[in-house]
């Protein structure tokens, strides 16, 4: 399938207006406040937070193409809160390890902030390196470290990074639950999962949460402007650090476990956005 983004002499911005005035067109709502893109387990909070305006086929909008992830959902929802503000819910993920670019992977960001969005939500599932965390423990991410050696930025755009994931939203977060534990994300290209010495570099780098999203899409978010609150799923201690092996099937039964309850979680959230 032909992405525009795919194009090299086409401007990812451009595309990105032409996504927001599509999903204005088709769900009526001229102006977005907050977008979300829900990872592994965090779905089911699309069906808590408000009334759901309109779905939108993400292969309907321009540079946003379906899922190729088992498990991963390929709409946009635009949701009204109870707050009056409107929500725009990405399912459409991209992710680096398929091979598509990084545009394609910051296409979400730049259609939030062009979308009218202020606030940028990104959950995701990932494997924790704290022991203390069991799997099913939702952690708000304290910042990253890149580990794919790409970046969405492109030029001397010298975008700075110090409170990406913004302090104010994480407190706002612990005051819906002051057990929520923060760490620091790092994102690995994937598609396989780390091996144990990996994950012992990545513990010794400062990382406490390993994934293959999210720290790509935030550094797009920065650079359009949007507050960025991070949000990971801890399904399964990292590789190495529990003495079983992970599978992908685990992964997505210990999300499915959680679901309920972290998505209830960040709809609280939400409320207080
Ligand atoms: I869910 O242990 C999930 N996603 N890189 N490592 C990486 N990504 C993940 C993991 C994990 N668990």
């Amino acid at each position: 399938m032909s992405n525009p983004l795919d194009d090299p002499k086409a401007d990812p911005f451009e595309i990105a207006s032409l996504a927001a005035q599509v999903i204005a067109e088709k769900s009526g709502i001229a102006k977005h406040d907050i977008a979300m893109t829900l990872g592994s387990g965090w779905a089911k909070s699309a069906d808590l937070i408000g009334e759901t305006i309109a779905t939108i086929d993400a292969a309907d909008v321009p540079g946003f193409t379906k899922s190729e992830v088992v498990g991963h959902i390929s709409t946009i929802r635009s949701i009204l809160l109870p707050s009056g503000k409107h929500a725009l819910v990405l399912g459409a993920r991209t992710h680096y390890y398929e091979g598509h670019g990084v545009r394609r992977v910051v296409h979400g960001s730049r259609t939030a902030a062009a979308a009218g969005c202020k606030i940028m939500i990104l959950t995701n599932g990932a494997g924790g390196i704290k022991t203390s965390w069991a799997p099913g423990t939702p952690v708000l991410i304290s910042d990253h470290i890149n580990f794919t050696s790409a970046s969405p930025i492109e030029g001397a755009n010298f975008v700075d990074l110090t409170d990406l994931y913004s302090l104010r939203l994480r407190d706002i977060a612990r005051t819906v639950d002051s057990s929520l534990d923060e760490g620091v994300y790092m994102q690995f290209r994937g598609p396989h999962y780390e091996t144990p010495a990996e994950v012992q570099m990545a513990k010794s780098m400062g990382a406490h949460i390993v994934g293959m999203s999210t720290a790509l899409e935030a550094i797009a978010a920065r650079q359009s402007g949007l507050e960025v609150l991070g949000l990971s799923l801890s399904t399964n201690l990292a590789a190495g650090i529990s003495a079983t092996p992970l599978s992908h099937k685990e992964v997505l039964e210990a999300g499915k476990e959680a679901e309920p309850r972290i998505s209830a979680l960040l709809a609280e959230i939400i409320t207080k956005l």
